[in-house]
């Protein structure tokens, strides 16, 4: 080996650091890592919260605290960085996410968390949602490493019926669709007890417990909302914090199971949220038919979101420290003393470290962004990043160093924010102005990760719905408004058309980042058209979309129902409004 290719090695395998060496074969550590979904910030009982969550506190209490882990805006990018160890702009995961109507999902080529760990001799299942791609099985977990998987595959389904806008049910064992009775976070509970129980322990275990709690819809079993009647908050909040206790009761089940099992003492947990608490109703709604909300015990329309990420600045979708940073917990007392780390971490640094402590390798090919983070956590080193990307896009990105961060708007008029978190963790002053090189150190850092980021597979799937809608898609002079052409819309029979409407207001998102909608709730609650046609369905075949159907038109009602004018101020936005003649 020259000197080069042993520098290149020490560079792509860094993370074998001595940890690698002190769990030998046959002592290598479960892994257990539970994710929530949009978990507000604050909104556990270990920090402030009414909400109860007396098993994650106990994890928190003797694990290690990280206060400055970041996850990604949304779910699919941050989940595709706990996967890979890689930023979600290396592979063209960094905007927005995968709509059902989208076909794409994270490339199979980029070697995931459980293929690396499967190699190294692990076990490894599933159980909850994946988000990282569902129009063809190549995408699915039990073809990206996972032995078994037991969840659903798109980004939010009824929890209690697990169907997709009411017409698909995505919810299955090992490929097998299912039509099952049971709250969503019970079952993936039940599902993660079973198998520890039957875990096979002469080999390591890896169990990802992806909870869809507490994302909308905001749905609770009856009695556990009656829990929280006599707390702050509205009837959406009792639902919310209800969905909250539920998934802790099960964080808690895990742990007894694990102890049972005499596993607990060889198993690293680590328990984080995607992304922060949706504090924008453009991501809250608990949108669904009266008939089913009162079924199901859900919310009315038109809520106000129930999370809250404390003094934090923003929420789900925001670069601000709401919307992507969130309360991480790594647990393992046999190795972990009890402390609070303050250090920039991120969701890439998840795999680089559970590899390291497994003996297990990375690959050349795909060189991880993330680091190990072990002395972070268990010696309490500095965090070894010299910079956290939080993400880039081609109209935005925001960038961590030490205390400083950059947040750019770069779609035109442009805004450049610098903030000092050490003294302004809410993000209130924008300081750019004061500390000139600071803000050119971390901007040109930003751009260096730009140049090397891959056009958004989001962006990419667009022109394929949007085309089939012709020229006057990108028309600047158009004056025509969505609310005309919801009033010319013919009745939508196939999914190209689901995909345009999903993309139109998607688009409008993109464009108004920060504009909340205020008159009305509003979420991707179309059918899931782009399910793959192969399966027999349990209900309703997958493309039986039709305008009739209030739950898929949602969504568009809301857009439609909003002066276009009062929510886009530029021009280039004006061209998303559609004739749909
Ligand atoms: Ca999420």
């Amino acid at each position: 080996m020259t000197l080069a290719t042993l520098r290149f090695a020490l560079l792509v395998f860094g993370f074998i650091g001595p940890c690698t060496f002190a769990f030998g074969q046959g002592t290598k550590p479960n892994i257990v890592v539970i994710l929530a979904d949009d978990l507000g910030n604050a909104d556990l009982g270990y920090r402030g919260s009414d909400i109860k969550t007396p098993n994650i506190d106990q994890l928190a209490k003797e694990g290690v605290q990280a206060e400055s882990f970041y996850g990604m805006p949304v779910c699919t990018p941050s989940r595709a960085q706990l996967m890979t160890g890689r930023y979600a702009m290396r592979y063209g995961l960094q905007t927005l996410v995968i709509f059902p109507s989208h076909a794409y999902g994270l490339p199979t080529d980029e070697r995931t968390l459980p293929q690396a760990l499967k190699e190294a001799g692990y076990q490894t299942a599933m159980v909850g949602k994946w988000h990282l791609g569902h129009a063809d099985k190549k995408f699915w977990p039990q073809n990206r490493g996972f032995d078994h998987f037991y969840g659903n595959l798109v980004g939010e389904v009824d929890y209690f019926t697990k169907e997709r806008g009411g017409l698909v049910v995505d919810w299955q064992r090992d490929g097998k669709f299912l039509k099952e009775d049971g709250y969503f976070t019970t079952l993936i509970g039940n599902e993660a007890v079973s198998i520890i129980k039957a875990h096979d322990t002469s080999k390591p275990l890896f169990l990802y417990v992806a909870s869809l709690a507490p994302h909308a819809p905001y749905q609770a079993p009856k009695q556990d909302i009656d829990a929280y009647k006599n707390a702050a908050g509205d009837v959406h909040r009792h639902t919310y914090a209800a969905m909250i206790t539920d998934l802790d009761t099960q964080v808690g089940r895990i742990v007894t199971a694990l102890k049972q099992k005499n596993m607990l003492d060889n198993t690293l947990i680590v328990f984080s949220s995607d992304n922060g608490g949706a504090t924008s109703a453009l991501f809250a709604t608990g949108a669904r038919s009266p008939e089913e909300r009162a079924e199901s015990g859900g919310v009315e329309l038109g809520a106000k979101p129930p999370a809250s990420n404390g003094t934090l600045r923003g929420g789900k979708g925001s670069l601000h420290e709401g919307g992507v940073r969130v309360p991480t917990i790594f647990y393992w007392p046999t190795k972990l003393k009890p402390s609070i780390v303050n250090e920039p971490l991120d969701m890439v640094d998840v795999m680089p470290t559970v590899l390291a402590l497994a003996g297990a390798k990375g690959s050349p090919d795909h060189p991880f962004d993330g680091k190990d983070i072990w002395r972070t956590l268990a010696e309490n080193q500095p965090s070894p990043h010299e910079d956290v990307l939080i993400n880039v896009e081609s109209f935005r990105g925001a960038i961590r160093k030490d205390n400083w961060k950059l947040v750019k708007i770069a779609l035109l008029p442009g805004k450049t924010e610098l903030f000092d978190l050490a003294k302004d963790p809410g993000e209130k002053n924008n300081i750019a102005n004061q500390f000139p090189e600071v803000v050119n150190d971390l901007q040109a850092r930003l751009l260096t990760y730009a140049k090397e980021m891959k056009p958004s597979e989001w962006m990419k799937a667009q022109p394929a719905f949007l085309g089939a809608q012709g020229k006057t898609l990108f028309d600047p002079d158009s004056t025509s408004t969505i609310a005309g052409c919801r009033a010319r819309r013919p009745c939508f029979r196939n999914d190209r058309i689901t995909g345009l409407r999903e993309s139109r207001s998607a688009v409008a998102f993109l464009f108004l980042a920060d504009v909340s909608c205020h008159r009305r709730t509003c979420h991707p609650q179309n059918p899931t058209s782009a399910l793959p046609r192969d399966r027999t369905l349990p209900t309703r075949p997958a493309m039986s979309v039709s305008c009739q159907e209030p739950a898929s038109t949602h969504l568009f009602d809301h857009v439609a129902d909003l002066p276009f004018d009062d929510l886009i101020n530029y021009p280039i936005s004006r061209s998303i409004a559609v004739n749909s003649n």
